[in-house]
């Protein structure tokens, strides 16, 4: 699958229509992406057929706004508008419309008029006769309602990182607020979510506590107000659903188990099972309890680190506990000095509102200042790019000036001057190189044609790759997280011509794309080329998903050095200057 399908842009485009409604907004707007959404599941045409020749606006019903918004999907998977809406609704009221008999109008009058957030508090309204006394309801539909409750399953598939760690925070937050403190004597996300994987099948949690608590904590997990449902509650281990469907497994123990447990817990399973094979050889057992010698007397550990200290062996970040050479590389001391956030000097790629990004470069800049970097590159679409307000060689010119006005005003602080400029199909660029060679830097990237043969696709990217005026491959692979595949390209040559020609690699931040990812992060590394890790923000609050790229180059065992943005600025600038 190279493409969103015209199934898929459907479902977004419904589920569009149905956060409109949930947000109460007017009716023709809400029946106008319903329709579009039939219109397109209905659709004889292939969907990139009709976008190739601009003409989605000649189906009935579809105007100009919805039709940008179908682009926007098609080509990135998602649409920022309702990535908007999203984070501002509670995620429960969502998932409320998944119930039988509860449409997205429902679900508005129940989260506006009565408050519920959730699943669970649905359910005890419902219990509580609360619901008949809204407009449009009475007790037959409370009966339906509860009905459709005992039909509900709720969907939980893998989620990307970034929902992980957002929702094991809250669980952590909400936990240490809901007892008194010093009840919990240490708390730490494990699992998948601590060893940063792109995506995350259930969430881990470890609690330290006392013997005598560990009862009325397992309560107070069950009564938290994201926990939506129960699966099991023992002293040990409780595990939920939370009003988001996602299953969380929390465990309890003591504060001497907790280093082993943080461990083992943290796995991977495979990590582990080397582990426990290295600590047979020193004539001890390791497992979740502790470190254990052969007259099981406990060796006393006061952290995680000292486990693998007393197994011969250099800490190891979760990051790289995959069993993928990290034990070897500890036990002789040669692991990377893991790249750290605090390494990243500044970010090079990033939207205006000279594109589709919703700040001024002077907002942008100041964002990026605030958060102490000393540098960054404002990056517009090309031309050809229309679903994203892609820029004329006119308005790159205005925008050039702009930047240079803007940089006069910072101290300290330099805003360069870039472009994302589109591969097209053949591998030449949006615009001539005669306009790039203006500017600072020169991010390529493909946008349009995903379905090629790897041979095309191959030669494509590595025809822009050598172009000498660009700087940075952009998203390499092209994929989406739960939505695109990556396109077929054959990534050992891209790699060979970036280093060939000088072109940095990017590892594009946004939890959505994680592109490149941890191997071909390594691949890159290990063959010499050069990273970047930028977040391709189009709102500055979107500079914080830094932390997601940075820990995909965390799992490639990069360090500072490979990764250009970590330079200062006038290292970075010989970098962009050379060819
Ligand atoms: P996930 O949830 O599929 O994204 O991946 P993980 O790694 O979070 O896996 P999960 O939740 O099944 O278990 C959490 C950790 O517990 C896992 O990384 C290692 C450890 N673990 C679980 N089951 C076993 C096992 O049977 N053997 C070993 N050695 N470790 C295990
Ligand atoms: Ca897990
Ligand atoms: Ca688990
Ligand atoms: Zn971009």
């Amino acid at each position: 699958m190279e493409k969103l399908t015209n199934k898929e842009v459907s479902k977004l485009l419904a589920e569009f229509g149905d956060l409109l409604a949930i947000n109460g907004e007017n009716e023709f707007k809400i029946r106008a992406y319903n329709n579009a959404a039939r219109k397109i599941q209905s659709l004889e045409a292939n969907l990139s057929e009709l976008i190739k020749e601009d003409s989605l606006e000649d189906i009935k019903g579809i105007g100009k706004g919805i039709a940008g918004t179908i682009k926007e999907i098609f080509e990135n998977g998602f649409s920022q508008e309702m990535e908007e809406l999203k984070r501002e609704l509670p995620s429960g009221v969502l998932e409320m419309t998944k119930i039988p008999n509860l449409g997205p109008k429902r679900a508005h009058q129940l989260y506006y008029e009565l408050g519920l957030k959730s699943v669970a508090e649905l359910r005890e309204a419902l219990e509580n006769n609360k619901v008949r006394e809204l407009k449009g309801f009475g007790p037959k539909s409370e009966q339906k309602l509860l009905k459709g409750l005992q039909n509900y399953k709720k969907y939980v598939d893998r989620i990307i990182i970034s929902q992980a760690v957002e929702e094991a925070d809250k669980l952590i937050n909400a936990l240490k607020n809901s007892v008194e403190e010093g009840i919990i004597k240490n708390i730490e996300v494990c699992g998948s979510t601590r060893r940063r994987k792109e995506m995350i099948g259930d969430i881990d949690i470890l609690v330290a506590c006392a013997a005598e608590d560990k009862e009325s904590l397992s309560k107070k997990i069950t009564e938290l107000e994201l926990t939506d449902e129960i699966i099991g509650a023992g002293d040990k281990k409780v595990s939920i659903i939370t009003c988001d469907g996602l299953q969380v497994d929390f465990r309890l123990v003591s504060s001497e188990e907790f280093p082993s447990a943080l461990h083992y817990f943290t796995g991977s399973q495979a990590h582990n099972v080397r582990m426990r094979q290295l600590a047979k050889d020193h004539n001890l057992k390791l497992n979740e309890y502790g470190l254990i010698k052969n007259d099981d007397s406990r060796i006393d550990i006061k952290s995680e680190e000292d486990i693998f200290v007393h197994l011969g062996l250099k800490y190891i970040i979760p990051e790289l506990r995959e069993d993928s050479g990290e034990i070897e590389a500890a036990a002789e001391d040669r692991l990377p000095v893991s790249i750290e956030v605090s390494d990243i000097k500044g970010d090079l790629h990033m939207h205006s509102r000279y594109s589709d990004g919703a700040f001024t470069i002077e907002e942008m800049g100041e964002a990026a200042r605030k958060r102490g970097y000393s540098y960054i590159a404002i990056t517009d679409h090309s031309k050809s790019l229309k679903v994203a307000n892609g820029m004329s060689v006119e308005r790159l010119k205005k925008q050039l000036q702009e930047i240079d006005e803007v940089n006069k005003k910072m101290d300290g602080f330099r805003i360069l001057k870039g472009i994302e400029v589109d591969i097209m199909p053949d591998g030449s660029l949006d615009f001539e190189d005669e306009i790039l060679s203006e500017l600072d830097l020169v991010i390529a990237s493909v946008h349009s044609s995903f379905a090629m043969t790897e041979e095309e696709m191959t030669a494509r990217i590595i025809k822009a790759v050598k172009n000498t005026e660009v700087n940075i491959l952009a998203h390499p692979r092209g994929r989406i997280l739960g939505g695109r595949a990556a396109y077929k390209v054959d990534m050992n040559q891209v790699i060979e011509a970036a280093l060939e020609s000088n072109t940095a690699l990017e590892i594009n931040s946004s939890p959505h794309r994680l592109d490149l990812d941890d191997k071909w992060s390594r691949r890159a590394k290990e063959a010499g080329a050069l990273l970047t890790i930028n977040t391709d923000a189009h709102h500055y609050r979107e500079f914080n998903d830094i932390k997601y790229g940075v820990s995909v180059a965390r799992r490639g065992w990069l360090e500072k050095d490979d990764v250009i943005n970590t330079f200062d600025l006038d290292k970075l600038m010989k970098f962009l200057r050379e060819d």
